[in-house]
């Protein structure tokens, strides 16, 4: 049986179409030329290969199967080579972007300018930590929004404080879903003291810990800033002296400003201690000359600059946190970082530390 004229129609058009589709999509300059050439082959109405495949039409129904499989193994043949030389195009025009002016890869990169740093209290609180933490103190952070009960009364503030007042202390209203203030009274830490408070209250001896960090005082003056760093430390264990504070206290100096520093105690007072003392360092840059030098503004001419305060902690306040005083004793000591990064940099006032001038940090 041979095949019918519509069959025969067929395959002469697909044997005239021949290769010729290959030769066109290579001489295609881009995609546009590529995509141009594909439609006279394929286009819906003038396409070479539409044409053909509207004979189809007119073939039988038992030449069918093998008449539709020339005709779609014959697309795709040309779907294959559309999709090749569209890659061959694409890969072309990359290779020209790279190559082509104003990029020229040859040139180095640009090097951003100035890396990050620490500010000079986050190094300089970090440089204390781990004086401390060598000393064997654990290292504890701790809330700077905090109740009312951490940060003053288990402290054995008395209730009329002017600490409290306030003039002293930012209050912080915790609303309830309502939006009326809650019971118990709320506030920004003045002191890293809340989390000594909350470590005494949660564990038991012996323990030496420090923490660190952000503490707030309505205070704003050329010597004061409303946000400022504390550091504190203590130790609560049995038979524990002020000797051992002192100790403690003398590694520290030695750990800040080297081996041989000098430290004094003052007799002073904190609401949370007794005794207290204040503690004064040896000035570093008068023991570099060798005795008080003249003109010294660091420790006027005192040879000792003043930087913490100490003390025994009051037997009250172990008793708030649920440790017998009879059994336990401890010390605690405090200090601001602003002040240890002043001395240590040369800093002339606290305010250059907040600014946050980068001509300023750029020096550290
Ligand atoms: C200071 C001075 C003296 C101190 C006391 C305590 C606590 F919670 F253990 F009782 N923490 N910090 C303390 C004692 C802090 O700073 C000038």
């Amino acid at each position: 049986m041979s095949d019918s004229d519509a069959t025969l129609a067929i395959d002469r058009g697909l044997a005239e179409l021949g290769d010729s589709f290959r030769s066109a999509f290579a001489a295609a300059a881009d995609e546009q030329a590529l995509r141009d050439a594909q439609a006279e082959l394929l286009g819906k109405k003038k396409g070479a290969l539409t044409r053909v495949m509207a004979l189809m039409r007119d073939v039988p129904a038992e030449e069918r199967p093998a008449a539709g499989a020339k005709v779609n193994a014959f697309k795709e043949k040309v779907e294959a080579a559309f999709q090749a030389r569209l890659r061959e195009l694409a890969g072309a025009q990359r290779a020209a972007e790279l190559t082509a002016r104003p990029y020229d890869l040859s040139l180095p990169g640009r090097v951003p300018e100035g890396r990050g740093h620490l500010h000079p209290v986050l190094k300089t609180r970090d440089d204390l930590l781990t004086i401390f933490r060598d000393l064997g103190f654990d290292v504890v952070p701790g809330p700077e929004v905090e109740l009312e009960e951490n940060n003053f009364t288990k402290l054995a503030f008395p209730p009329d404080h002017p600490a409290t007042d306030m003039q002293d202390t930012f209050w912080v209203d915790v609303l309830d879903a309502e939006g009326k203030p809650k019971d118990g009274r709320v506030l920004l830490r003045t002191h890293t003291s809340n989390t000594q408070i909350r470590v005494m209250s949660s564990k038991k001896p012996p323990m030496a810990v420090v923490s660190a960090g952000a503490v707030y005082r309505r205070d704003d003056d050329l010597t004061h800033s409303p946000m400022f760093h504390q550091i504190e430390g203590f130790v609560v264990d049995e038979d524990v002296s002020m000797a051992d504070l002192r100790g403690v206290l003398a590694a520290f100096a030695e750990g800040l400003y080297g081996a041989g520093t000098k430290i004094r105690l003052r007799p002073s007072y904190f609401p949370f201690v007794e005794p207290g003392a204040e503690v004064d360092i040896a000035c570093v840059f008068c023991s570099e000359s060798d005795g008080t030098r003249a003109s010294c503004r660091v420790c006027k001419q005192t040879g000792w600059v003043e930087v913490l305060g100490c003390g025994m902690i009051h037997p009250d306040v172990l008793d708030h946190c649920g440790i017998d005083p009879t059994r336990y004793g401890g010390y605690a000591f405090g200090f601001g970082i602003e002040r240890i990064a002043m001395l240590r940099y040369g800093i002339p006032s606290i305010k250059l530390l907040f600014e946050n001038d980068p001509r300023f940090l750029a020096q550290f």
